[in-house]
Parts: C-alpha cells; structure tokens; sequence
C-alpha cells in the first residue's frame, strides 16, 4: 500500500504540472530559456486586445475611414486604459502582485520577471492569451534630476531661405518646394525620436526640440503628472532617466534628428520639416520599453515615430511588436522605419526573406529603404519581401509573394550634410555616413510636413499617401526593392491638403 502511493508519489511530482501546462500559450523562445532559467522576465498577454491579429488592423482601418485622427487618439487612449485597468488586476492575482510588474496599455499586457512555476500558472488562465519572452527585466522607478542642459522655449522668427544652403536630398524630395510654394515647414507637428538620444544643444536642433509645457526640470517631481519626473524633452526608458542628450562619438540620433528637423540656423537646412518639433526617447532592451515609448509618445501628442533601428530574429514575438505597432496606429501615431542594411551586397547580409526585420517588417509600419543619387538601390539596403506565415495570431503573407517591402524610399546617404558631432556645423561634404536609419528620416520628414498641412489624416492614409505619389525609378508598380519609388514631398504634401 505504502509502496504503491510512494510510486504515485514519484510520478506527480517528476512531472507536477505536465497535463495542465498549456504549451501552445507559451512562446517558444520562452520555453527555450525555461528550460535552462528557472526565471525568466516575461510578457503576459491579456485576452482582450483592440485588435485580434489576422486582418483585424485593416477592418479597423476601413471600418475608421473619414475618423480624425486627435478623436482615435482620444478614444482609443481611454479604451486601452480601461481594458488594462479591468483585466489586469486578475492577470496580476495569478502571480500574487509581483511589485515590480509594468503594466502596459498600448496592448493590454503586463511585464513581469517570473519564476518558471508561476509562468506555467499564468499560462493556465482563461485571461491570459499568450506569454511572450521579454530581453531583460526593465529599470526601476525615476527619481528625475539630470537634464544637464536646459533649453529656454524659443521665440521663432518668420521662416525664411534667405542666405541658407539647402543641400541636393531636400531638393530632390521637393521638400523646399513645399516650404516655398505651401509656406509648410513642419509646424504643429511633433516626431518621437526612437533613438540614442540627440545632442539637442546643437544649434540646428535647440529651437526645434519638443518641450512638455507643464514639467519643470531637475526639481525631481513629476509635476505633469504623467508618472515621470523632470522628463522635459522626452525619457530614457532604458535607465529610466530624464536625461535624453547624446554625447561623445554615439550621435545616431542627432543625425536622424537633423534630417528630420535640421531647421538651418548654423546655415543649411538639413531637415525636410525644418519647424517639426523633436521629442527623444530612449527605450532599448525590454519590450516594456517598447511599449512604454509608445504610450508616451501618444500622450504626450507625437504625431509620428521615428524607429531607425532593426531587431533580428524576434520569433514569436514579432507578433507582440506588430500588436503594439497596430494599436498605436489606430490611436493616430505614424510609423516609420528604415528598411535596414542587410542586402546581399552589404558588409552583413542576411538571406530573403530575413532582410527586413523588426519593427519595418510590421505592414503597418512605413519601411523606407534607400536610393543612391543616381537612383539605384545600394547593394547594402535590405530587400523584401517579408513573410508573417509562421506568426502566431497574424499567419498571414505566405511565401514566394510574402508582404511586399520596403514601402517607399528615401535617402540613405552618404552625400549629403548632416549635423556634426562636435556640436557645431556639418558634417559636409558627408563622404562615409550612410545606412537606411538615414532613409527613414526622410519618410519622416515627408510626413511631418504632410500632417502640418492636414493634422487629421489617420496613419494608413498617410502611409497610402506617401506611396500612391512617390515617383516609381523601376517598372511594374511597387516591388521589393524600390518600393513604390522615391518620396515626393510636394506631391504628397498636395495629397494631404486635398484630403478632407
Ligand atoms: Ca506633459
Ligand atoms: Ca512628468
Ligand atoms: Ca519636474
């Protein structure tokens, strides 16, 4: 008797919750660390989403056609809201309140480092629909402090050509043509730099950077209320820092800045949207930080988001950033992104259909890939197409044709000035800088001009607009090298004020 439950006992206890663990709800990167990690940070998905993958974006799109974008964003912000708010409180019951859990509304989801045992029981809820593996725990808390540089609000003169240089790129675009000839340079419009931070002292950029009115730097309170302190021209998500100034040689993002905003007071206009303002976020390493520059980025009214970077090999959780990127979206924010630097050609190619990856795989997401001057793709530039057939939830673009990408070009240099690194000037003539983080910038411009002109336009029509007027440099409509061709600002631009 004693001898048979001692059996019994060695069974239940080798393999205590085998039968109830519901694999199929746990990605497969996170079963992989579990299976060396006895904890692992973690993503949990809640049930009720916005979107439900598959083609619920485009409905949504169609079904929000004539929609002002300052209403989705208003709408949409509160819905998310109350969805977290209501299902999270039984998602966190689960796992007994983890104090360092984020909560998350851009996509009703928490982030939460946890042990395996507790992953498999979170797994097992009706509430929760999927558990993703996150690449860090987040930072803690902010206690503000440490802008080091803090600008005055600007008084800006009347905006003029007058003695400026405007450099080949801009012209190419009909950027200046849509100064001239619209008087839009960008004003009203607010562009999230996803980024490394910029040097926002340079002078180029001092009068263009964002500034969130109703916070006080440095006197460690968060006096807007937006559960940050002193965050004055953004956040650092990935020290939870206040501090968004790029210093020493890691100046990406002040190049990224300058061609977006670049607005000429050292002599050349390097930006297309010369008046946008500049908001910095920093939010590398966690997908909590993803999600955390998304929600910030909508609050606090960017109407655009500039992500020149590329994630690799996300697996499953492709899936969690297209879910981001897609309720964003829908909440008013355009998505823009370099189509990356992994073409056969290049100093690091990757095989189809691996070279456009995260986040400018995502269909909503505007991937900008590049044209040299004479109008041809630079063998570095990642190519499409991109394929979603293995993604959970969307299983959508089967190969050979997969999702056409990139979407349109832009300029991915060198050739052109950008802002220098010291602070001051140009780097001009730029011999040697040049990637597809460049190209986007240009994607960006555009539409920061284009939403200048018409604040209303919802994301897709933005990214429709931009590709239905970019001018074709290769037969055969939209391909997977060239896109749909060049931007063009003024045709673009002309676009938008039509559309009412
Ligand atoms: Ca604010
Ligand atoms: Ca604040
Ligand atoms: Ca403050």
């Amino acid at each position: 008797m004693h001898y048979y439950f001692f059996i019994l006992f060695i069974i239940f206890s080798a393999f205590p919750a085998c039968a109830q663990v519901p694999l199929s709800k746990i990605s497969p990167s996170l079963q992989h660390q579990l299976a060396d990690y006895p904890y692992w940070p973690v993503i949990i998905l809640g049930e009720s989403q916005l979107l439900s993958g598959g083609d619920s974006y485009d409905r949504f799109c169609k079904s929000s056609a004539g929609r002002k974008r300052s209403e989705l964003r208003k709408k949409l912000i509160s819905e998310y809201k109350e969805t977290a708010e209501k299902e999270q409180d039984a998602i966190l019951k689960i796992i007994s309140y983890p104090k360092s859990a984020v909560r998350m509304w851009i996509v009703n989801a928490v982030g939460v480092t946890l042990k395996r045992e507790e992953i498999y029981k979170a797994a097992a809820s009706d509430k929760v629909k999927y558990i993703y593996a996150d690449r860090q725990t987040p930072a803690a808390e902010s206690k503000g402090g440490s802008v080091r540089h803090v600008l005055s609000p600007p008084t800006l003169k009347e905006f003029s050509l007058s003695g400026k240089k405007i450099p080949w790129n801009i012209k190419e675009i009909g950027a200046d043509r849509v100064w001239k000839e619209f008087r839009i340079t960008g004003e009203g419009v607010t562009v999230a730099m996803f980024d490394s931070g910029a040097d926002y002292m340079h002078p180029d950029l001092q009068k263009n950077t964002w500034i969130n009115r109703d916070e006080v730097a440095n006197n460690g309170k968060d006096d807007d209320g937006n559960g940050l302190a002193d965050d004055v021209y953004g956040y650092n998500f990935s020290k939870m820092s206040p501090s968004v100034i790029a210093e020493g040689k890691q100046q990406h993002g002040t190049w990224t800045s300058g061609i977006i905003a670049g607005d000429g007071s050292g002599g050349t206009i390097t930006g297309l949207a010369p008046r946008a303002k500049l908001m910095h976020l920093i939010a590398w390493g966690s997908y909590c930080n993803t999600a955390r520059a998304f929600e910030y980025a909508l609050e606090e009214g960017a109407d655009i988001i500039n992500m020149s970077f590329s994630w690799p090999h996300l697996g499953q959780e492709r899936g969690l950033i297209r879910l981001m990127c897609e309720q964003a979206a829908c909440a008013g924010l355009v998505l823009v992104s370099g189509a990356g630097n992994f073409g056969s050609g290049g100093k690091n190619p990757a095989p189809l259909p691996l070279q456009l990856r995260i986040p400018e795989g995502i269909p909503c997401v505007i991937a900008a890939g590049g044209l040299n001057r004479k109008m041809k793709v630079p063998g570095f530039c990642s190519l499409g197409p991109v394929e979603w057939s293995q993604v959970k939830f969307y299983e959508d673009f089967p190969l050979p044709k997969g999702l056409v990408k990139p979407d349109v070009c832009g300029f991915p240099g060198p050739g052109y000035p950008i802002l220098s690194t010291d602070g001051r000037g140009y780097v001009d003539p730029n011999t040697k800088i040049a990637g597809n983080s460049f190209s986007g910038p240009h994607i960006s411009g555009v539409a920061a001009l284009m939403l200048s002109a018409n604040p209303e336009i919802p994301p897709w029509k933005v990214k429709e607009l931009i590709e239905t007027t970019a001018k074709a440099v290769e037969a055969g409509g939209k391909n997977p090298r060239s896109g749909a061709g060049l931007t063009d600002a003024y045709q673009a631009v002309k676009k938008a004020m039509g559309n009412h």
